[in-house]
């Protein structure tokens, strides 16, 4: 684990925690689950950020957004970011019941993407809410974008930003996959080098830079932080310090 001081971020998989194959429907179970080892383990210092599942994504599709195409409708804007509030206020209510000091971030209010494309999720109001021993909860949304209207900012891309800008101690993505898989299906340990690993996740998912496991390989191993990816069985592991799934750590590049 890394010395820096700032908090874990810790993101939830929308196919962690909604059923996707089902509109707008919480998979309760699994909710309720990584809901009760966040309590279990106390983290001090914790940020959470959620995907959009069976929420955000239909609701998107529905209106031809994107991460790269925006729209001016403001029915849409509004209709998607109301989806993900419903999903939002579902992760808030089982973190409570599981005694985690939640409170809702609404990514919408605040951040934007400017006119090169990047994120920019301003960080004082998350900093105070975690000095007042606070769990943020943030999510993917509807992001106004420099001359695009708005678009849709990923949960990975807030994971990445807020780790760079809150310094994290720790990343981790907790995903339906135990981490990032070989061709034998094996979890790889370690990665420090895309290259290394871009044969294994060839096909267009290599060429996505902002989704799948690609995108999310190279967003992390541009971080000072070393992040891990694993499932929900080893959710615990990770806020214990622990090392679950794949480390990917770009630093030492
Ligand atoms: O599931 C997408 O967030 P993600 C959010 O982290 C929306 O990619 C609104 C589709």
């Amino acid at each position: 684990m890394s010395e820096r001081a700032g908090p874990v971020v810790l993101k939830l998989g929308g196919s962690v925690i909604t059923r996707k194959d089902q509109p707008e429907t919480v998979d309760e179970s699994k909710l309720d689950a990584v809901a009760a080892t966040i309590g279990e383990a106390a983290v001090d210092s914790l940020v959470i950020v959620h995907g959009g599942g069976s929420f955000g994504h239909p609701a998107a599709a529905q209106a031809g957004v994107s991460l790269a195409s925006g729209t001016h409708d403001t029915t849409a804007i509004s209709e998607i970011h109301a989806a993900m509030g419903r999903l939002n206020e579902a992760v808030l209510d089982a973190l409570h019941e599981a005694g985690v000091p939640a409170v809702p971030v609404r990514p919408f209010s605040a951040g934007y993407r400017d006119e090169s494309g990047a994120v920019v999720q301003p960080t004082g109001a998350i900093e105070t809410m975690l000095g007042e021993g606070f769990v943020p909860v943030l999510h993917g949304d509807v992001f106004t974008t420099v001359d695009a209207g708005a678009t849709i900012v990923s949960g990975d891309e807030l994971v990445v930003s807020l780790a760079a800008s809150l310094a994290a101690q720790s990343v981790g993505l907790c995903t339906t996959v135990p981490g990032v898989l070989d061709e034998d299906e094996d979890v790889i340990p370690e990665i420090e080098r895309f290259d290394a690993v871009e044969g294994v996740l060839s096909g267009s998912d290599a060429t996505d830079v902002t989704g799948g496991m690609a995108g999310k390989v190279r967003a992390l191993l541009d971080l000072d932080t070393p992040a891990q990816i694993f499932d929900p069985d080893g959710l615990a592991a990770f806020l214990g310090s622990g090392a679950p799934g794949t480390r990917i750590d770009g630093s030492s590049q």
